[in-house]
């Protein structure tokens, strides 16, 4: 296993304090923090050897473009897709979705169909109705159990040969629930229907291999991966890529320009169009090789280890209830306390250093199946600790006794 005061060193922000109380920070499915050598990374880049990228004959721009598309193999190796090209940067997941939901206008015919679960973030959600209100398909709904799990039968019987596509949480980032992917891909696939799969929220907890889910489209962010913002990457299959329109339209992405007719540039750049984040991009890959150097197998056990520990902690408390209690899930935990509104929970705790989101969580639709306005959400990372779940509690307590 690993040391976790070592690996705590790593992370300088966990060393400042919030309102005169150790920063205790569970809220790492909005977004990670950062290790020391990603942000080493990003001052490297600018000090050293900031240069526009695929253009200049000279030492820095050759050096910045080297370092961007390794960054493009670390993860193309991480994922283990099947080619360089097919892994396209993006500004985040909302982008990535935002590229195929777009471009899939144009493949669309009369009558065609879209699922979705009932678990996704508004980011996988939105983009298809806006696409659904352009074209006229329709968008149809895999429901959810009490525990907050997909029920699958009722996916099967969603699934006919209208289905277009099929697009899914990896994780759900309100209630933890670790979808059946690769069933879902198979089944999706056995009627002809491709599959996209957000991974936002499973990318920092498990390496997924595009290649044995053989899934067609495959998104992720790098802030909630110890990385940066506004960086993330797109998978997709060479022949599904080839077949959408670009994105946006711009320097870098064509291969000739008249007056008359453009034609595209070959993958990926096809879809980077524009001066790319390349100092994010570089620094994503140096996240990358940081969790694989702590290893996905030490990260999952450990935060599994922290998600019972917390569960069974705040089972003690009177009256508090959680909601996502499927046996499949990862380290986040959404609750309530009976008749108190998360927001109040979470404004008391952070006076005492703790940070959890309260609210929707860009789930309205997980809301309105638990007829709840929101909840109280902690999500562990693996660079933090049993004590911090224990102040964590206690915390609670006291804002329990405040507001009851
Ligand atoms: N999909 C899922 C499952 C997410 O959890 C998020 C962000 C997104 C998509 C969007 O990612 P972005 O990087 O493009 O913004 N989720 C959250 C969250 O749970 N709290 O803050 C952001």
């Amino acid at each position: 296993m690993f040391d976790i005061q070592q690996i705590r060193e790593d992370f300088p922000i966990l060393k400042r304090t919030v309102n005169g109380k150790p920063l205790v920070y569970f809220d790492n499915a909005a977004t990670s923090q950062k290790p020391q050598v990603v942000i080493d990374a990003l001052v490297d880049y600018y000090s050293n050897y900031n240069a526009n990228i695929h253009r200049g004959v000279h030492t820095l721009s050759q050096e910045a473009t080297n370092a961007y598309e390794e960054a493009r193999k670390k993860i193309q190796v991480h994922f283990n897709a099947a080619k360089l090209y097919e892994i396209i940067f993006t500004s985040g997941t909302t982008h990535g979705i935002n590229l195929v939901a777009t471009g899939y206008s144009s493949l669309l015919k009369k009558g065609d169909e879209f699922i979705v679960s009932a678990l996704e973030h508004h980011s996988n959600i939105v983009p298809w109705q806006m696409l659904c209100e352009r074209t006229g398909a329709t968008l149809k709904v895999i429901p959810i159990n009490e525990h907050g799990e997909l029920i699958f039968s009722e996916y099967e019987k969603l699934l006919s040969n209208k289905t277009k596509l099929v697009f899914v949480n990896h994780i759900s980032n309100t209630l933890g629930t670790i979808n059946p992917i690769k069933e879902i891909i198979d089944k999706a696939h056995a009627v002809g229907a491709n599959v996209l799969i957000d991974g936002a929220q499973a990318c920092p907890h498990l390496k997924p291999d595009i290649q044995q889910l053989d899934v067609d489209f495959y998104v992720g962010s790098a802030h909630k991966m110890c990385g940066p913002t506004g960086i993330g990457f797109l998978y997709g299959k060479e022949e599904l890529l080839n077949l959408l329109p670009p994105y946006q339209g711009g320097g870098e992405m064509i291969k000739e320009v008249t007056f008359e007719k453009t034609t595209y540039a070959d993958l990926p750049h096809k879809f980077e169009a524009g001066t790319p984040n390349i100092a994010d991009a570089i620094a994503f890959g140096v996240a990358i090789d940081y969790l694989n150097e702590l290893g996905f197998e030490n990260i999952a056990s450990y935060e599994n280890e922290l998600l019972q520990y917390a569960t069974k902690k705040l089972l003690n408390i009177d009256g508090l209830k959680i909601y996502g209690t499927s046996k499949n899930k990862t380290s986040v935990i959404s609750f309530n306390i009976e008749n108190i509104h998360p927001y109040d929970i979470g404004a008391i705790i952070d006076k005492l250093g703790v940070a959890v989101r309260t609210g929707h969580h860009c789930t309205q639709p997980i809301m309105d199946f638990y007829k709840i306005p929101g909840t109280v959400r902690a999500s562990f990372a693996f660079y933090n600790t049993k004590e911090e779940i224990d102040i964590f509690v206690e915390a609670l307590k006291k804002a329990k006794i405040m507001l009851s």
